[in-house]
């Protein structure tokens, strides 16, 4: 199967990125937990340069809790924090604006000390579909934009004014994923993070029902079958126990390639770690 984009796509979207970090302190890098470390883009690293990270390994209700610990240790280090996430719930906005105060503690003090305001800037990037807008909606609850003439906003982004210290970007920097490693590119499909068209939803599924076979998850729980070691087979199962039957009883391949894609993706194959 092919997945790729054209290279265009990926120098313009680093530009943009590059643009909106140049007037933060600080950086949101919002990683799915299924597949941390194949929604970071190396590509990235000269644009961040230094600037202080929260590693957000977002969806963390998606996976078994005792997988995260050691990715978490992995991702932390000088500048650099990462932390459990499940943005859809109503204390993911604190945890994000303390990691945040922590790693800009030293900015803080030193800008207090000078008298001046100690408002930090962050904003929030990753891949497609990691659960940055629903960061963003969660951070910036009901608190106001801050409207006016602030330096170097551009195309309608605005800040927002978190709490006393802290204001984030309400525009997410969406990062193209890197694809030129199969099994990353895969994983990365798998969680939606790649464009429907690049990809076959048919050849995708399939992939997707091999590994999981492979890692001895998600479609016994999901379906109640043993996986055959066919991943066309089981797809066949599957569709037959959906029901997805065309006219003259045929498995309708299509529509249980997206279940099973979707099933993935909501999470509903129960807790599932892509990178092992
Ligand atoms: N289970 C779960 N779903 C999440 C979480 N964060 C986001 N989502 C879901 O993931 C999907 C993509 O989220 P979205 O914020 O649109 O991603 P974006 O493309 O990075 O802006 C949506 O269906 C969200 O409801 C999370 O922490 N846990
Ligand atoms: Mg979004």
């Amino acid at each position: 199967m092919i997945i790729n984009w054209f290279p265009g796509h990926m120098t313009k979207s680093l530009r943009e990125i590059d643009e909106s970090i140049k007037l933060v302190d600080a950086i949101v890098y919002v990683l799915d937990s299924r597949a941390p470390f194949s929604c970071i883009n190396p590509s990235l690293n000269k644009v961040i340069g230094d600037k202080p990270i929260v590693y957000a390994l977002n969806k963390a209700d998606l996976v078994p809790e005792n997988e995260l610990p050691s990715r978490i240790e992995k991702l932390s280090g000088k500048g650099r924090i990462a932390v459990k996430l499940n943005s859809t719930a109503s204390n993911a906005a604190k945890i994000i604006a303390e990691k945040l105060r922590t790693l800009c503690a030293e900015k803080i003090e030193r800008k207090k000390a000078r008298g001046i305001n100690a408002v930090i800037r962050a904003m929030v990037i990753g891949v497609p579909n990691s659960g940055k807008s629903t960061l963003i909606n969660n951070l910036c609850g009901k608190a106001k934009t801050i409207t006016g003439n602030k330096a170097g906003v551009t195309r309608g982004q605005q800040w927002v004014r978190i709490n006393q210290y802290l204001e984030v970007l309400d525009t997410p920097g969406t990062l193209y994923p890197k694809l030129d490693n199969y099994e990353i590119a895969l994983n990365l499909a798998f969680i939606g993070s790649v464009r429907d068209e690049v990809v076959d939803t048919y050849e995708l599924s399939l992939e997707l029902i091999k590994k999981l076979t492979s890692l001895g998850k998600g479609i016994e729980s999901r379906y109640g079958f043993t996986p055959s070691g066919d991943a066309l087979q089981d797809l066949d199962t599957i569709a037959k126990k959906r029901g997805f039957i065309l006219k003259g009883g045929v498995a309708d391949y299509d529509r249980a390639s997206s279940a099973v894609l979707d099933d993935f993706r909501k999470g509903r194959m129960g807790k599932i770690i892509l990178e092992t």
